[in-house]
């Protein structure tokens, strides 16, 4: 039958995201050093490569001028199953740095910016989006020419709203999702949107729209029903008889290879080492990319008011916060460095001593064998971000508390999509609460042993079975479906 052949055609599966999940750096002449870039959308489809025979197309995140260079990093790059896009200086500047992440990234964040660069912003729109459009249409070609009949396309993200469009018209009959790996926002807030209908009309073209939770995909089909003036239906948004079909598919990671990493004596010492450098003493994790969204800040304060309040905890508890900067260039990025330094500076002033400090700073990135390590060696997680659309950290740190018989407690912000999958495992709260996060945080740190293992139970089960695997099988599933059916309607 027609769903089988489809299935049988089926051999590749090509994932566009803007960026590849390598970093390429020049050494010299035509020899390349690539690394894996760290990144909650790289961690989830590492998992993929598993099931899937796949091909990656994205930006490799350096410029290219040369024809030698761009040949000599396209053949190192092969090797990886990576395809690049080359994108000028100006895209970059204009696609990435302007449309996307100061325009799209904050507005789908609930992020306001202040009115001096918000105007800023406004006035050069049309050129952001000009760009963006551009950036689009050279990922479709570089698709274009890797496809092959029986091909599914799955676009990711913010970056690439435009895409599914480009990619219909050089071939209608190309499979193509998209995932949004952000929140949606309301409705209310994606109508101020100046360019507001183009992105939903050319999303729309998708044949699948995914997102990682309902209340996101609730907010899609209200964007379209009200801007668009298009029918919602629960299985996603018809126009005058065609339905794209819009659905849940809630991310999760690849948990054996956390599980396995704690196997390995590398994780095993370097665990050994930090309980003894931790002795006596009660430890809190975090572990952000360095923005805006993840409320590193408030988590902060939140510790400061603990700190304050609890003269006996003050230290027998310290907080190791991981912050890799991303965006350096960015303003808005900077400023919120010197923010968290500034904060930090003063709690270590005041709560330390000469032998002990409470917060442990790093502004970097972590080898993998160093981040299991901090997982499973410390007794909570502070997870309170302002808005996520899943967040990977608590699933990662749930996956390694099986190492010892301490399982560890998960703090989680109830802005993170996150929150709706663990739920009931984790204490939620809400980030801009400080009050409440620090009595959360004392909450977590007396938690009984009954009550810890049980909660950690409740995680662990969800995050050994909903994993990247099952994430990327159920979208990639659910495609084909919605394809047959498509197919199955105009036969009939
Ligand atoms: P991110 O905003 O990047 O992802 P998250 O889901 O938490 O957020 O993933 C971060 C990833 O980076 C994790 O895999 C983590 O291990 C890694 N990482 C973070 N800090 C690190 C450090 N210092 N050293 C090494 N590795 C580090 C976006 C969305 C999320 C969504 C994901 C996937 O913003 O909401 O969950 O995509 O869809």
């Amino acid at each position: 039958n027609l769903n089988d052949k489809i299935h049988r055609s089926a051999q590749r599966l090509l994932v566009v995201a803007n960026r590849l999940p390598v970093s390429a750096t020049r050494l010299d002449g035509d020899k390349w050093d690539l690394q894996l870039s760290a990144g909650g959308l790289v961690s989830a489809l590492l998992g993929v490569k598993q099931i899937f025979e796949t091909r990656w197309i994205g930006w490799a995140g350096v410029s290219v001028h040369d024809e030698r260079g761009r040949a000599s990093l396209t053949e190192a790059l092969a090797l990886k199953g990576c395809v690049p896009v080359f994108l000028d200086d100006d895209t970059v500047d204009q696609y990435y740095n302007g449309y996307c992440n100061n325009v799209l990234w904050p507005l789908f964040h609930y992020i306001g910016l202040p009115q001096a660069d918000r105007l800023a912003a406004t006035r050069s729109l049309d050129s952001q989006y000009a760009a963006y459009q551009h950036a689009n249409k050279l990922f479709a070609q570089v698709v274009f020419s890797q496809y092959q009949e029986g091909d599914v396309v799955w676009c990711h993200d913010y970056h690439l709203m435009c895409l599914p469009q480009e990619l219909k018209t050089l071939n209608p009959r190309m499979k193509v999702g998209w995932f949004l790996h952000t929140p949606f926002p309301s409705s209310e807030i994606y109508r101020t949107l100046p360019l507001r209908s183009e992105l939903l009309k050319a999303v729309l073209t998708a044949d699948l729209i995914g997102f990682h939770t309902y209340d996101y995909a609730r907010h899609f089909v209200s964007a379209c029903t009200r801007i668009l003036g298009l029918e919602g239906t629960p299985e996603g948004v018809e126009d005058q008889g065609k339905l794209t079909r819009v659905a849940a598919f809630p991310i999760g990671i690849d948990p054996e290879r956390f599980i396995q990493a704690l196997e390995t004596e590398q994780v095993k010492l370097h665990v050994k080492e930090l309980l003894r450098f931790f002795a006596g003493r009660k430890v809190m994790l975090g572990v952000d990319r360095l923005d805006m969204i993840k409320g590193i800040p408030q988590k902060l304060l939140a510790f400061e008011m603990f700190l304050e309040k609890n003269p006996e905890w003050r230290e027998k508890v310290m907080l190791v916060q991981i912050a890799v900067p991303t965006r350096t260039d960015v303003h808005e990025y900077q400023r919120l460095t010197s923010q968290v330094h500034e904060i930090v500076g003063r709690i270590n002033g005041r709560y330390g001593t000469v032998t002990f400090v409470p917060i442990h700073h790093l502004d970097r990135s972590l080898a993998f064998h160093e981040l299991c390590a901090l997982y499973a060696s410390t007794d909570v997680a502070l997870v309170t971000s302002l808005r996520d659309g899943m967040n990977l950290v608590s699933y990662e740190y749930v996956a390694c508390q099986n190492f010892k018989n301490t399982e560890g407690v998960l703090v989680l912000s109830e802005f993170a999509g996150a929150a709706q999958s663990l739920g009931a495992g984790a204490i939620l709260v809400n980030p801009w609460n400080i009050r409440e996060m620090y009595i959360a945080i004392e909450e977590a740190l007396k938690m009984s042993d009954e009550e810890r293992k049980e909660r950690h139970r409740h995680n662990f089960t969800h995050v050994t079975t909903h994993t990247a695997q099952a994430w990327a099988h159920n979208f990639v599933s659910e495609l084909y479906d919605t394809i047959v059916e498509a197919e199955l309607r105009t036969l009939n």
